[in-house]
């Protein structure tokens, strides 16, 4: 739903920042040359405290969210975005907020998510409502991106400290680290949301922390925000130091309880907010640093952002300076244009605001003459030849120019969107596309007369070149057509619960797991290519998990390659399932059939929107 109040005063400002980055940007490049100004990596909100976790080949990035004009850390909700190029951020929402746990008034802040027994836990710290005191919550969901429920209905730990992570070490004992202004641990027990023994003390040592001058309360360097992992053998705490302003510092030790030895600083003062917050992963054979700064405009230290480098740790396993910049991590890969992807998939947004989409997932909305959407090293390859956008709109609407370079550059299509008679009444807008050749950098310029024009759900271009779509009747309506069952099970089409369209397949009557709806993709299969899949699904009984999974027959013998993970359906809404594989065999290919199936059980389920390509 559109509120009802006025666009956020935040927009006019952020839109001043993004065409002093595209005038630079127009300055800078040349058509085909890689964009820059990436950081911070989120633009339509503050975000700060990040917490990346790398799962199923992308990053999940879990944040705070700073309300806009803030003067204090009035915070009330978490956030999650996630990417598997480090540059192209989509906007998950609001998996979690301070709601989750009925025994917490305030304080949404820095927390951490760690998957173990195929959940995510997300531990946080909050104020607790009955005595005032900064406490630990810890949370759980089946999926990274929620949504996320309050694990216990009450604090796990508490001692009036803050900032939460977790290390699971290699042999399965998991270590629950926190603390300002001190530093504690807790052994956890496997089930990740209680714990062994009691809180222990870190001894906070000048040799493990660091001295810090004139300031006899606290002698160390540390003040807060730990994230603690291993890496060849070697523990690393990574931590804010010396507020305030903090710089990032770390210490390492041989064991996860110590003992810790200083190791110096990684990340100096910078970037206009008091407080910085680091989070570290490795993905795809790089290293990434997140932090927080104040770099959007109105940007402090009660209004921050999150953003991200790349980093090589030293040959000693030390880590090198880093230092903010505004260009950010380099793209992993290039951005597929002829799967759908998310309107919420921005490497920079101007102007723009998302929501929660009433036919599932984030939608983006809020959209004014002249707002676009940045979308990092799209590979059109050979050239698309059309575009196509789920879009609504209460108001008489407006077009999306879709240009390629910058805001400013070649148009290459218009798709005209007019009004569906709502904001959350979907419609699909295609249009003819020419001149989107190679790998470029692709804005979605929106325009049209005043106020808000239409709100854009997801997007995809078509070429002639291949690449499509590789089911027939994907999107269900054209009801069983297409669709075969493996092993036992009853088609139906359902006009009555349908995620896009006017219709929804769905299968009951399975006698075992690996039944579900399928298709022949023998003939339209390339050997070693990589292939999407994205699939909707809700369950007609129980809470199956859902998965997509292609078997290939060659040379006598059959494989199976997992599409997407399992995820949980339920019947009071649609479930995204979506993953990426490559897909290859040895020989002659004789079958390849795709299907969905269950992780286990036979409960009924239905599915629509179903893309394999
Ligand atoms: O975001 C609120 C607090 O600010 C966090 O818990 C600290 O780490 C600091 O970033």
């Amino acid at each position: 739903m559109k509120p009802a109040h006025p666009v956020p005063s935040r927009k006019r400002a952020r839109r001043v920042v993004a065409v002093v980055v595209s005038l630079v940007c127009a300055v800078a490049l040349s058509p085909g040359t890689a964009a820059r100004a990436d950081n911070p990596i989120v633009q339509h909100i503050y975000t700060a405290d990040p917490a990346p976790m790398v799962h199923n080949g992308r990053v999940y990035l879990y944040t705070g969210h700073d309300e806009d004009g803030s003067t204090n850390f009035t915070m009330r909700e978490w956030r999650v975005f996630s990417s598997a190029d480090t540059v192209n951020w989509t906007d998950h929402g609001v998996p979690m907020n301070l709601a989750t746990f009925a025994w917490a008034d305030a304080n949404a802040w820095a927390g951490h998510v760690t998957p173990r027994n195929g959940k995510f836990y997300w531990y946080v710290p909050v104020r607790q409502r009955s005595n005032g005191q900064m406490v630990i919550g810890v949370a759980v969901a089946d999926s990274p991106t929620g949504p996320f429920r309050d694990a216990l209905g009450r604090p796990l730990v508490g001692n009036g400290e803050i900032d939460p992570t977790v290390l699971v070490d290699d042999g399965g004992q998991a270590y629950l680290y926190w603390g300002n202004p001190g530093l504690w641990y807790v052994r956890l027990n496997p089930d990740m949301i209680s714990f062994s023994g009691s809180a222990t003390r870190i001894p906070l040592t000048t040799a493990g922390f660091g001295t810090r001058v004139g300031n006899s309360a606290r002698p160390t360097l540390y003040e807060e925000g730990p994230w603690v992992f291993k890496r060849n053998g070697l523990y690393y705490n990574v931590f804010a130091a010396e507020c305030c302003s903090e710089f990032i510092a770390y210490s390492t030790a041989p064991s996860p309880t110590g003992p810790w030895t200083y190791r110096g600083a990684i990340m100096p003062r910078q970037g206009s907010s008091f407080t910085n917050h680091a989070g570290v992963v490795d993905f795809n054979g790089g290293s990434y640093f997140f932090y927080h700064n104040g770099a959007l405009p109105g940007g402090g230290g009660f209004t921050r952002s999150v953003a991200v480098e790349k980093f090589a740790y030293n040959a000693n396993g030390t880590f090198p300076t880093i230092t903010m910049t505004s260009t950010g991590a380099p793209q992993v890969g290039t951005l597929n244009p002829y799967v759908r992807q998310e309107a919420e998939t921005i490497a920079w947004g101007s102007g723009i605001e998302t929501e929660s989409a009433g036919e599932g997932g984030v939608n983006v909305g809020w959209i004014e003459n002249g707002d676009y959407i940045k979308v990092k090293g799209v590979a059109f390859g050979t050239g698309a030849t059309s575009f196509s956008a789920r879009v609504a709109s209460a108001s008489s609407g407006g077009r999306i120019e879709v240009r390629l370079d910058s805001s400013t550059g070649p148009i290459v299509g218009t798709c005209d969107v007019g009004s569906t008679g709502g904001w959350q009444n979907w419609t699909t807008t295609t249009c003819g596309v020419s001149g989107a050749t190679g790998t470029r950098d692709l804005y979605l310029r929106f325009a049209g007369g005043g106020g808000n024009l239409f709100n854009i759900n997801y997007w995809q271009f078509g070429n002639t070149a291949g690449g499509g779509n590789l089911l027939t009747n994907g999107n269900a309506e054209n009801g069983t057509t297409g669709w075969g069952v493996l092993g036992s099970g009853t088609l139906s089409s359902h006009p009555d619960v349908v995620h896009g369209g006017t219709r929804s397949l769905g299968i009951t009557g399975r006698t075992a797991s690996w039944n579900g709806p399928s298709q022949n993709v023998t003939s339209r299969l390339t050997n070693g290519r990589s292939y999407t899949t994205t699939v909707w699904v809700r369950a007609q009984s129980g809470t199956p998990s859902v998965r997509a999974t292609l078997s290939l027959t060659a040379n006598g013998t059959t494989t199976y390659v997992s599409l997407t993970p399992a995820v949980t359906a339920n019947a009071n809404g649609w479930t995204l399932l979506t993953g990426t594989a490559n897909v290859s065999w040895g020989g002659t290919l004789s079958n390849a059939t795709f299907y969905l199936e269950t992780a286990a059980g036979t409960d009924g389920f239905l599915i629509d929107d179903v893309s394999f390509q």
